[in-house]
């Protein structure tokens, strides 16, 4: 049982070694640190509140650190997943995660173990936008993978993913 989670493991671990020879830049900061960091954050009165990057695309196994560097708002970091009582945008045999409210200075750490596009939001700022996508390991099949029209979801946060597209094309986006 164990040799059957090791040996994709094993493999994800050599394409990572041959993505070096690319240099890119999601590779070079595997190396320079564990994690990855996204910072959440927003204006003082709550009108414009983000997730920075927004996008990003990272090797299988990549852990992320989310930093609520907000001084004035509590955030969340929370997969679009049935758990979550929201439509599935993550990969259907991935775990929904919900870090629960993070206060200012406070972070949350997922591991992206099975590769695919991840759609996630703030449990209190949804409506206002604040969504994050992370494609994790090579091009998904589908582009864009899922719905972009879903009554279940704000408009804003439908309208505020970066496409796969560009993320792949960049890496991070901004
Ligand atoms: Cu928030």
């Amino acid at each position: 049982m164990t040799s059957l989670v090791e040996q994709p493991l094993r493999r994800q671990l050599v394409m990572a070694g041959a993505g070096l020879v690319l240099t890119s830049i999601a590779v070079r900061r595997v190396l320079a640190a564990n994690e990855m960091q996204i910072s959440m954050a927003g204006t003082a009165s709550g009108s414009h509140v983000w997730f920075r990057p927004r996008g990003l695309w990272v090797s299988v196994g990549q852990a992320i650190r989310w930093v609520n560097d907000d001084a004035g708002n509590v955030h969340t970091v929370t997969a679009y997943h049935p758990a979550n009582r929201k439509p599935l945008r993550i990969p259907e045999s991935a775990k929904g995660w919900d870090s629960g409210y993070l206060m200012p200075g406070e972070s949350f750490v997922w591991v992206f173990a099975t590769p695919g596009v991840y759609d996630y939001f703030c449990l209190p700022h949804e409506h206002a936008g604040m969504v994050g996508r992370i494609v994790v390991g090579d091009k998904p099949a589908a582009d864009p993978p899922y719905r972009a029209t879903d009554s279940k979801l704000p408009e804003v946060a439908l309208s505020s993913f970066p496409t796969v597209e560009d993320i792949l094309k960049n890496i991070i986006v901004e």
